[in-house]
This record gives C-alpha cells, sequence and structure tokens, in this order.
C-alpha cells in the first residue's frame, strides 16, 4: 500500500466511525497545538451525533471532510444513548491540563474547541447544552505543589502532585454528571486528563467499555516508564495488573479510596479496553499488550482493513459478554497523521 493510501485511511480514522458511546474526552500532544482544532471538534461531534447519515458516510467509503453541518442530523432514536437520560443533556467540561508532559500550551484545547463552534454543533444535534467553566487548574495545581515541601516527590510520575489534584478534580466532576444521566464531553489539556476521566467513570459506570484512539498506548506505570510523563500513563494507573496500590504515587493516593456506593477504587479490566490507531509503543507497553491480552488495532490494521470493520471489531470484543454496556471514547489528536494534523512549526 502506498503511503498516499494509507494517509487516506487515516483520514477515515477520522470521520468514519460509528459509535453509540455515552462519555468521550478528547486531549492535545504538545506538537499539535496548531492542530485545526475544527477537525477535532468535527470529530468528537460526529460521535456525539451518532450514525446520523452513517449509510451515506460508509458507502462514501467513510469520507466527508467537509462541514459536519452538512453531513449530521439530529437522531430521535431512543435505542441510542440508552445510559443518558431524556432530555439529553451533553455536560462539555473543560481540563486544561499541561503537567502531564513538559510543555505548556495544550491549556489551550478548551479554548480552541468552543472557539471552532463545538458548543453550536452539538445544539443543533438536538442535545442540550451544558457548558461548564473549565476547571481551574492554575488554583488546583499551585495549591498541590505547595506540598511538595512537605511530602515526597515520586521521582518517574513528574508533577504527580499537579496532575493528581488536577485529575482528582476532574473525576468528581465526571462521576457527578453521569450520576445525574448527562453524557460528560471532557476537553484536554493533555492526555493524563484520561486518570480523572476514567476514574469518574469507571466509579459511576464500573462495566464501562473504553475505546482509546490515540498514537500511543499510554499504558505506562512509574516503574517502566522511559520519561516520567504522566500523559503516557492513564491506562496503565487504571489497571490492577500493573499497579497494586498507587498511595506510592504522591498525589494520586485518592485513587485507592472506595467509592460511595461500595464498587471499589476505579479499575479497568484489560478486556474492557481497545486500542485504535498505535503507531508509537514503548517496549514494556508493547510486553503488556502482549501479556494481559489487550485488544489493540494499530495503524497497519487500519491500513489493512479499513477503518469500518476494524470499529466493528473493536464493537464485537467489547459488547460480546455485556452488549448494554456504557462506552467512554478517548480520543488522543496524535492519533490522526501528521498529514492533516501537522506537528507545531512544520506548516
Ligand atoms: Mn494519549
Amino acid at each position: 500500500m502506498s503511503a498516499c493510501d494509507a494517509n487516506l485511511d487515516h483520514r477515515y480514522l477520522i470521520d468514519a466511525f460509528d459509535l453509540n458511546i455515552e462519555s468521550a474526552d478528547i486531549s492535545f500532544y504538545p506538537t499539535m497545538l496548531r492542530y485545526p482544532s475544527r477537525r477535532a471538534q468535527s470529530y468528537v461531534v460526529r460521535q456525539v451525533g451518532k450514525r446520523a447519515a452513517s449509510s451515506e458516510t460508509r458507502a462514501g467509503g467513510g469520507a466527508g471532510i467537509g462541514n459536519v453541518h452538512h453531513q449530521l442530523f439530529p437522531t430521535d432514536d431512543n435505542s441510542l444513548f440508552r445510559h443518558v437520560a431524556q432530555p439529553r443533556t451533553v455536560s462539555v467540561i473543560g481540563a486544561p491540563m499541561t503537567y502531564g508532559q513538559p510543555f505548556v500550551g495544550t491549556d489551550r484545547g478548551p479554548e480552541l474547541l468552543r472557539e471552532s463552534g463545538l458548543l453550536k454543533d452539538l445544539s443543533s444535534l438536538g442535545w442540550r447544552v451544558e457548558d461548564i467553566p473549565d476547571l481551574d487548574f492554575d488554583a488546583i495545581c499551585a495549591e498541590a505543589a505547595k506540598n511538595s515541601s512537605t511530602c515526597s516527590v515520586s521521582p518517574n510520575a513528574k508533577h504527580s502532585l499537579q496532575v493528581g489534584a488536577g485529575c482528582s478534580a476532574l473525576a468528581d466532576l465526571v462521576e457527578s454528571k453521569l450520576r445525574l444521566g448527562r453524557f460528560p464531553l471532557i476537553l484536554g489539556g493533555d492526555h493524563s486528563i484520561g486518570i480523572g476521566s476514567l476514574a469518574g467513570i469507571l466509579r459511576a459506570k464500573p462495566q464501562t467499555g473504553v475505546i482509546w484512539v490515540d498514537a500511543h498506548a499510554d499504558l505506562n506505570v512509574p516503574t517502566v516508564s522511559e520519561s516520567g510523563n504522566m500523559h503516557g500513563m492513564p491506562l496503565g494507573l487504571m489497571m490492577k495488573e500493573l499497579i497494586e496500590d498507587r498511595r506510592i504515587i504522591p498525589g494520586l493516593e485518592w485513587l485507592e479510596d472506595e467509592s460511595k456506593d461500595g464498587s471499589g477504587p476505579p479499575r479497568l479490566p484489560p478486556d474492557s479496553l481497545v486500542y485504535v490507531g498505535l503507531r508509537d509503543i514503548d517496549q514494556a507497553e508493547r510486553r503488556f499488550i502482549k501479556q494481559l491480552g489487550i485488544k489493540a488495532f494499530t495503524m497497519y490494521d487500519i491500513d489493512h482493513l479499513g477503518i469500518g470493520r476494524v470499529m466493528d471489531l473493536a464493537l464485537e470484543h467489547l459488547m460480546k459478554n455485556n452488549p448494554d454496556r456504557p462506552l467512554h471514547l478517548s480520543y488522543d489528536i496524535d492519533a490522526v497523521d501528521p498529514v492533516h494534523a501537522l506537528p507545531q512549526g512544520q506548516r
């Protein structure tokens, strides 16, 4: 397959998904700050719009990179979004986190997505939109950092006090919105926000299956991480098989708290996760994926099978034992091929 064909399929990665999800987050990779946020927004809106005009989309080969307004219609199909209360309300939560990696700037994500018309597009799909002010990570993280002189700092989970405090606040908010029957749409921020999203989601709905769209596996834990950057750890920290007790990481002690309804601390079973779009995996992560039997579709699989088939297989895997489970989509912009989202400084 030529590079050109491969890239075309990467475009399908953005446009041809056909899911019925109950929560989603979107995060930014630091080198993609200049990424045209309209595309990211289009992608998320498509997921929330769900199946609208999907037959035409499939028939057209999953293309349609134009204006979402022309391709999506409100859905009144009550078999969709079964876990979301009527009338359907999406809670837009800004999580402008930067401490999961070294570069400042990922905090602009929520602002860029809002500027590109996200809220209007969601409302045009028939959703009630609850736009929540961004979490005040400046204040939350600064307060957490004050403790760094009094408590030990994890050598290989950088800025864990800040990431931990921010994600704790995010988890509480996400959990409360899910318990109200709302669809939390979390706008990052770097992907360390996944720690907060997943924790909140798994507390409210422990059966949730997770679709992780990302170039990276984000399956590191401090013992194996090459960089110590926590944006590479959100999934690793949720797996009991990879880290037994997260209280060893300063700032993450709250992850081991028992939830109010007794469902235990948030954990993600390896068979409740599917990767889509992997193309840059660390050695330790490769080993974990193999050992734990995690379902993973790389960019090669997408080029080989097409995104439609990949998504069918992903859903089949997640739903085979539990067809009614809620689904969470986590979308890292770095999954988009650089040909469509140029890294900073290269355009
Ligand atoms: Mn990621």
